[in-house]
């Protein structure tokens, strides 16, 4: 599993995490512009690569064995298909920017398109690489070095060698030319059981999260003197997301949430040429990503520098249920409890500020408190910026105990999870009628109607769950500017 890329290649990149030639390059013509002619300081951009990172070949073995220990296979086969480039209706050749199934890439450490890792219990492990094609070494200058494995073609004739077993479609579907019959309920046990090879992070997946994290910190470090009046979102995000390149982002591991004033309020607010203004909210939620690796930070900070007396008792209220649900992140916590736990805290505050009404407790229990937090407090993020989440295994066939929590197992060391609480004020929530009727008594609903334009809050760092506790992989990026 040696991959070596030539820089030149490696500069064209949009991502560095691939192993292969990416398909998706062949539609954009290559630069012109060799020598750069822009303003930029060349020496402070990091040259992408090694491409192969040291160790990552133990690593692919000792994750292979660890499913292969998990699925206990008799004479099963497993697929695991890396997808192939979707293309843009209506745009001809065009593609979205290729990302290999998560599977996939775990299991190989390879980006290429179109391959397939095949395992027999008899035989072993097959790498099927799709072979590099004349348009690829035309367009993207493809020479096929990265195509170390067994050539694509030769799938259909191992398949046909192995006709009457159970086969497990893993990864991306299997491209529709091929003749294969996948065993759903095989292929949602092994997927269940990979889950559980996939979430605790391993050095390499770790050293790559940290590279995210230090690009992500950069963005924002470059994006926070940028919030000033006359400002606009756009400009930040172009600031921040340079920033994030220039510090060893290979990309943006999603697209940048960057919302003013009232835009602060939407959960995943796309930026826009809003003027900043004086005094009000920037909610920044942003993440460079490495190799398929990302971080996943938020922060919200007030234009000028200054919160307002209000602004300052929430934010406050935020970080302190933020601090106390990370408080929780050790290993045997159930997720929901993290989650409650913040609940129970914004609740308290709530309450001493004057907008919720009663127990907390029976605030949380009667779910006036998440008229205000209405989402999960995270998520796993690793490899890409939803890892493997889900139920534990034995509860896949029951209810999560709260909607919208996308974990429902206790924590292991080695699990990397967001925590991001946040307190908003949502028009669409805040007015509608009928949650009005709900919580008649439980919510001062004349200071929430003096409060709706408001904005919201969200503070999000990523925590890395360890034998005796967890490490803030994030805490350099400062809570307030
Ligand atoms: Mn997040």
């Amino acid at each position: 599993m040696q991959h070596h890329r030539t820089p030149q290649r490696v500069r064209d990149r949009r991502t560095s995490d691939s192993v292969g030639s990416d398909s998706t390059a062949r539609r954009r013509p290559r630069s012109p512009h060799r020598t750069h002619t822009l303003a930029v300081d060349d020496d402070r951009i990091p040259r992408l690569g090694p491409v192969t990172d040291p160790g990552i070949e133990q690593a692919v073995q000792r994750r292979r064995a660890a499913a292969l220990a998990e699925w206990g296979l008799v004479d099963e086969i497993v697929l695991v298909g890396a997808g192939h480039p979707i293309g843009v209706p209506g745009r001809g050749d065009l593609t979205y920017p290729f990302h290999a199934h998560s599977e996939y890439l775990y299991l190989t450490d390879r980006n290429r398109p179109g391959g397939v890792l095949a395992f027999d219990p008899q035989d072993g492990w097959f790498d099927f690489v799709a072979e590099v094609t004349d348009e690829e070494r035309l367009w993207s200058g493809a020479t096929g070095e990265d195509t170390d494995g067994v050539p694509l073609g030769q799938l259909e004739v191992w398949l046909g060698a192995r006709r009457e077993r159970l086969v497990a479609c893993l990864g991306a579907p299997m491209s529709e030319s091929l003749e294969v019959s996948c065993d759903a309920a095989l292929t949602s046990d092994l997927r269940l059981a990979l889950d559980v090879v996939r979430r605790p992070k391993d050095a390499i997946e770790l050293e790559r999260m940290r590279i995210a994290e230090r690009a992500t910190r950069a963005a924002f470090s470059a994006a926070v003197p940028l919030l000033v009046d006359g400002s606009t979102e756009r400009s930040v995000q172009i600031e921040l997301e340079a920033a994030a390149l220039r510090a060893g982002g290979d990309a943006m591991a999603y697209d940048t949430i960057i919302g003013s004033g009232t835009n602060s309020a939407v959960l995943h607010f796309l930026p826009s040429g809003r003027i900043l203004r004086n005094s009000e909210l920037v909610l920044i939620d942003a993440g460079a990503e490495y190799r398929g690796y990302a971080s996943d930070i938020t922060r919200t900070y007030p234009v000028g520098g200054r919160l307002d007396p209000q602004q300052q008792e929430l934010h406050a209220l935020v970080y302190a249920a933020e601090r106390a649900a990370i408080a929780r992140c050790v290993p045997g916590t159930e997720w929901v409890d993290v989650h409650l736990t913040a609940g129970q805290v914004i609740a308290e505050g709530l309450v001493a500020f004057g907008l919720l009404r009663g127990e907390p407790s029976a605030l949380v229990e009667s779910g006036a408190v998440w008229l205000f937090f209405p989402h999960g407090i995270g998520h796993l993020v690793g490899l890409g910026v939803r890892d493997a989440g889900g139920p534990l295994r034995s509860r896949r066939d029951t209810p999560p105990p709260i909607a919208n929590l996308r974990i429902n197992m206790p924590l292991e060391p080695g699990f990397v999870v967001t925590v991001e609480p946040g307190i908003y004020f949502v028009p669409a929530i805040l007015q509608d009628p009928e949650r009005r009727a709900q919580h008649r008594d439980g919510v001062d609903w004349d200071r929430v109607d003096r409060m709706l334009g408001f904005g919201g809050i969200r503070i999000e760092d990523n925590v890395h769950i360890t034998p005796d506790g967890h490490e803030i992989l994030t805490a350099d990026v400062p809570v307030l500017g």
